[in-house]
């Protein structure tokens, strides 16, 4: 619909006769094996889809007949066709699934299958995507699994609805009205998810409030939870430490308190009690105010195994953030979390994963990935990334971030020698881990369209199939998003893809080029505001990050300065450690560097900075035209809008690089070259 709120599951018709002919010649109906409520969603959504899609009625047959797609678990199909399917079923996981065309006495049969019924559910959605893409299923053969076990979104929503960095409207869930009212909203996040693979959902914000804890709100997640079990998808909330204490019952939150401990065990058992299938805790401890152990000079592994205890009868998990930067004047936050996590490594329970995000400061632009990856071994170590776009324009901007994704999970941490990818630590083939998970801070809201600006969608989209398969290509991914989203038209598809590439580039080109980060102006981080120094910690103040001088800019994280880049293993150390070969990209990320530096074009640093962000005015003007030369694919709605929003980009673009290469100016002393134009 043109409102978005369908997403990337949009089942108009099919546009093209050819195809939808080829879909109604091979499938008539389907057949069933099992009656599971999951099973159920699925064929519910198959029919949805065939009919949208193809314009017939998908019947129920009584039995597996010509052209009918077959859908049931393993153990529910029938032996002789299980037999067929015994080596293809032989590779997936539990969560996989098998989508393959057989001939069964004569009848040519599409069978979705895998090892339980949620697999059975995600090949359904495979299935359905397929025909969005408009490709053949004459000849099926598709086995897929995911790669990583917990795929969560992160909702830092809180109670009263707000939503803290969200940009998309107030939180979706209703706590006011629930449990009794159960929203169709709800029920199409949890299809949305499926349809990904997104397997589990954490409520509650991070800066979390003890009160989703106590049995009032317990009642209302349980609504949540059976809307969602049948589409796979688990609920986990937030723990805020002190709990015990803000519940009334304790005087203390200590994590080595028997009574503390019994506390937590009994709060696990009250919530498996009404939510068996609950996921587990997520924490944020002793950051950014937040309560923690350290309060009681115990440890995170203190803190995190305690509340693993408590989980770990019902096999629940526990997600314990490793996002901690100190009060006191620090060095280098970016260190902080590698010196206070990684000496802990292999003390965590087996039931905990340390989240952590993907580079060391903040979700920024442009970030190294975090060098805790791969740092600890013996611990389990989720990602986190940040759909919400924090730092990179809000709900405003259109910048494709399974590009960033992408761009993070294949650094090479070197670890283990060439091809320690940052994926392999996630999807733990590096170190063979049981346990691994990916979360993404969702971007979603009230909003009609759920995440504000249109194209978030392919963020939420992206960041989904990434979870599913951290090797997957981002531009592949943006291919699909588009043809489900929009349309098939390849004179849509390839440069709005291209568009959405360099829409990542864009924003690091006119908000963060070479290396630079954590300038936008404080607090709410919109805009740019490399000149805010008077905020009551260091490392909340931009200047804090640029350093500039009138010598030069940029944060030496080498021996000379932090040594933050000692945090890396080699040769990224050695590589980094110069001027020379270090990575333009991440320049001022790692050394201060005099203005009139010579870099690889044969320019100054001063030049260069200067280019950089007239380049990403550009490539915003080249969006902006991209966009113009499509109009005739997309719906007025959504086309008008985000012809809008991308002209609310192109001049806050130009309002980053004047601003920046202005103040900057002061420092350098130097003229602006003179392609940048005078301000309009
Ligand atoms: O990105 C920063 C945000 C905070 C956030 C914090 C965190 C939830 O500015 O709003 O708090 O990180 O990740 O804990």
């Amino acid at each position: 619909a043109q409102d978005g709120y369908d997403l990337w599951l949009q089942y108009d018709k099919i546009d093209d006769d050819k195809v939808v002919e080829n879909y109604l010649d091979h499938i008539s109906g389907f057949h069933k094996f099992g009656s599971d409520e999951t099973l159920d969603v699925a064929t519910t959504e198959l029919k949805t889809a065939f009919e949208g899609l193809v314009g017939q009625t998908l019947k129920e047959l009584n039995s597996v007949e010509e052209n009918s797609v077959v859908l049931g678990s393993e153990e529910n199909l029938p032996s002789e066709i299980r037999a067929m399917l015994k080596s293809d079923l032989s590779e997936i996981n539990s969560e996989g699934y098998v989508l393959k065309s057989l001939s069964l006495n004569n009848n040519r049969i599409t069978v979705v299958t895998g090892k339980t019924d949620v697999g059975v559910l995600y090949g359904t959605f495979r299935l359905i995507k397929e025909m969005q893409l408009h490709n053949n299923i004459t000849q099926c053969d598709i086995i897929d699994s995911p790669k990583i076990q917990k795929r969560l979104l992160n909702h830092w929503d809180n109670l009263d609805r707000t939503v803290e960095r969200g940009y998309a409207g107030f939180s979706i869930w209703d706590w006011h009205h629930l449990p009794e009212l159960i929203k169709p909203e709800y029920i199409d996040y949890a299809r949305a998810n499926a349809s990904i693979g997104i397997n589990g959902t954490v409520l509650t914000n991070v800066n979390a409030s003890s009160l989703v804890l106590t049995s009032h709100y317990i009642e209302k997640v349980k609504a949540l939870a059976e809307v969602f079990r049948p589409y796979g998808l688990q609920v986990y909330l937030t723990a805020r430490f002190s709990s015990p204490m803000e519940s009334g019952d304790l005087k203390t939150a200590d994590p080595l308190d028997p009574e503390v401990r019994q506390w937590w065990k009994d709060k696990a058992d009250e919530i498996y009690a009404e939510i068996p299938d609950f996921g587990g805790f997520l924490v944020k401890a002793n950051s950014e105010g937040q309560p923690g152990p350290n309060n009681y000079d115990r440890s995170h592994v203190d803190g995190a195994n305690m509340l693993a205890e408590a989980v770990a009868p019902h096999s629940g998990i526990v997600m314990w953030r490793a996002f901690v930067y100190s009060e006191d004047d620090p060095e280098d936050r970016a260190k902080q979390a590698y010196s206070e996590f990684v000496p802990f490594d292999g003390q965590f329970h087996d039931n905990v994963l340390v989240q952590v995000k993907n580079g060391p400061i903040d979700f920024q632009p442009r970030e190294p990935f975090h060098p805790m990856f791969g740092a600890m071994p013996d611990t389990p170590l989720m990602m986190e990334f940040q759909i919400t776009q924090e730092y990179l324009g809000f709900s405003s901007h259109l910048v494709y971030l399974p590009e960033m994704f992408e761009e993070t999970l294949d650094e090479d941490t070197y670890v283990q020698g060439e091809g320690s990818t940052v994926a392999k630590v996630v999807d733990g083939t590096l170190s063979n881990k049981k346990l691994t998970g990916i979360a993404g801070v969702a971007n979603i809201g009230t909003a009609k369209n759920w995440t504000g600006h249109p194209f978030g969608q392919a963020n939420w989209y992206g960041f989904g199939r990434l979870a599913w398969d951290p090797y997957l290509d981002s531009e592949a991914i943006a291919k699909e998003w588009l043809k489900m989203t929009f349309s098939n038209e390849q004179e849509f598809v390839d440069p709005v893809k291209d568009l959405m590439i360099k829409s990542r580039e864009a924003v690091v080109n006119y908000m963060t080029p070479l290396g630079l980060h954590h300038i936008m102006d404080t607090g709410h981080h919109y805009g740019p505001g490399p000149w805010v120094d008077d905020l009551g910690r260091p490392e909340w103040n931009p200047v804090y990050y640029h350093r500039a001088t009138s010598e030069g800019v940029g944060f030496d994280r080498t021996e000379s300065g932090s040594d933050a880049l000692s945090q890396y293993a080699e040769p990224i150390r050695e590589k980094y450690n110069s001027i020379e070969t270090t990575p333009e990209k991440y320049l001022l990320w790692f050394h201060h560097v005099p203005w009139d530096y010579k870099m690889e074009n044969g320019q100054t640093l001063w030049y260069n900075l200067a280019a950089k962000y007239q380049e990403g005015v550009e490539d915003v003007e080249e969006m902006v035209n991209t966009w113009n030369d499509i109009e005739e694919y997309v719906d007025d709605q959504r086309f008008e809008e985000i012809q809008m929003l991308l002209q609310i980009q192109l001049k806050e673009a130009k309002w980053w690089r004047n601003a920046v290469l202005l103040y900057f100016q002061q420092f350098s002393g130097k003229e602006l070259p003179e392609f940048i134009p005078e301000p309009e």
